[in-house]
């Protein structure tokens, strides 16, 4: 399965909504697709989710695209046997750059389950034909305009809101949620927006809110802070930011620093990683689940199919395209199914249909390496 060729595309889709967060506002999402053409006619895919600003973590756009045209791909084309492991192989001699890994990885893999056949989810060892998600919605202008959203979720099926956080939008607009909804299962999401002396204080409105989950208060270097938050809360603590590989979360595990873990796979590398955070957090008792970068039909497809392995046991924040964009480069969008949930492909590898059409319109810029 010799890779013949590699095209890089600069996409850019516009948001329905404005998506806010305590690192900033995105309304149109800038981001690099991998497409991989093999010898024998095969085409891989994988979506990168580095930012056009390294707002969420320090890679972004340029440092993928960067890394990606510099070193990874001609590597890739030099491989005389091309797959995740020997590709994971070299590129483990660099540090960090994981979203850029994890879109090699990922059209890889998506190559390597096609040859099989498969649909990707089931070679990962993934059994669920449905998985349940849930929205993440973004800071408002008001609680009444975030009550109203959120009621517009409800409403379209979901059963699980998010409610991104931060300093001055924490205790009211959650408890207006609360009360519009009395019975929703509500987690909030803060992007390491707090300083540890905040504990006290999101204990407090977090507990009188019934909030299920509070994800990543503090800085991702704050292991300890997260523990004391831990301890004696009536709710579970996810960590997102500051769990990128093995050992971060065995560190974070051994500080008893988290409750909840949500796995992205950029961040952490790529599939097989986000497999393998996923199978240790759930040995530990830690519920673990799929996250989103805001990804077009192409990335969500991928976390689709983590996501249908028994490893993940809370729902995913993966929307249905239309919670997204108006058109999300798939032929056919995913649509919200009965009880919250997402139909995992079928077909094989990503087992979507890729639109070239949509992918056309997106494409800022694009460059093809060859072998
Ligand atoms: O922290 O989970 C996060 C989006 C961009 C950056 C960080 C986060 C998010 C989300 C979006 O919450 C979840 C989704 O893709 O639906
Ligand atoms: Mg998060």
């Amino acid at each position: 399965m010799l890779v013949r060729s590699a095209r890089l595309i600069e996409a850019e889709l516009d948001l329905l909504e404005p998506f806010e967060t305590s690192f900033g506002v995105e309304r149109r999402r800038r981001f690099l697709l991998l497409r991989l053409e093999t010898r024998d006619g095969l085409v891989g895919w994988g979506e990168c989710v580095a930012g056009r600003e390294p707002l969420y973590s320090s890679e972004s756009v340029a440092t993928a695209e960067w890394v990606l045209a510099e070193y990874f791909l001609p590597w890739l084309l030099d491989l005389r046997r091309p797959s995740a492991e020997t590709f994971g192989r070299l590129a483990a001699r660099f540090r960090g750059q994981r979203m850029a890994r994890a879109v090699v990885e990922g059209a890889l893999l998506d190559l390597w389950a096609q040859k099989a056949g498969r649909p990707l989810g089931e070679m990962l060892g993934g059994r669920r034909r449905r998985v349940e998600v849930g929205v993440s919605v973004g800071i408002h202008a008001s609680p009444d305009r975030l009550v109203r959203r959120v009621g517009r979720y409800l409403d379209a099926g979901y059963r699980r809101v998010k409610l991104k956080v931060r300093p001055g939008w924490d205790a009211v607009p959650v408890a207006a949620v609360r009360r519009a909804f009395p019975d929703v299962e509500i987690w909030v999401d803060a992007n390491q927006a707090y300083g540890p002396s905040a504990t006290g204080r999101i204990r407090r409105w977090a507990s009188r809110s019934r909030v299920a989950q509070v994800e990543q208060p503090f800085p991702e270097r704050a292991i300890r802070a997260h523990a004391a938050l831990v301890r004696g809360a009536g709710f579970r603590v996810c960590l997102d930011e500051s769990i990128v590989d093995r050992p971060s979360l065995e560190d974070a595990l051994g500080g008893r620093a988290l409750t909840s873990l949500n796995v992205k796979v950029g961040r952490v590398g790529g599939l097989r990683s986000a497999l393998d955070l996923g199978r240790r957090a759930r040995a530990a008792g830690i519920a673990a689940w799929v996250g989103g970068m805001l990804e077009s039909g192409i990335g969500r497809a991928a976390n689709v199919h983590l996501a249908s392995h028994a490893a993940f046991g809370l729902p995913g924040d993966l929307s249905a395209s239309d919670r997204y964009y108006a058109d999300d480069l798939l032929e056919r969008p995913f649509v919200l199914g009965p009880g919250s949930t997402l139909e995992v492909p079928r077909g094989a590898g990503l087992g979507v249909e890729i639109s070239d059409r949509a992918v056309r319109r997106a494409t800022r810029r694009s460059r093809t390496f060859r072998a």
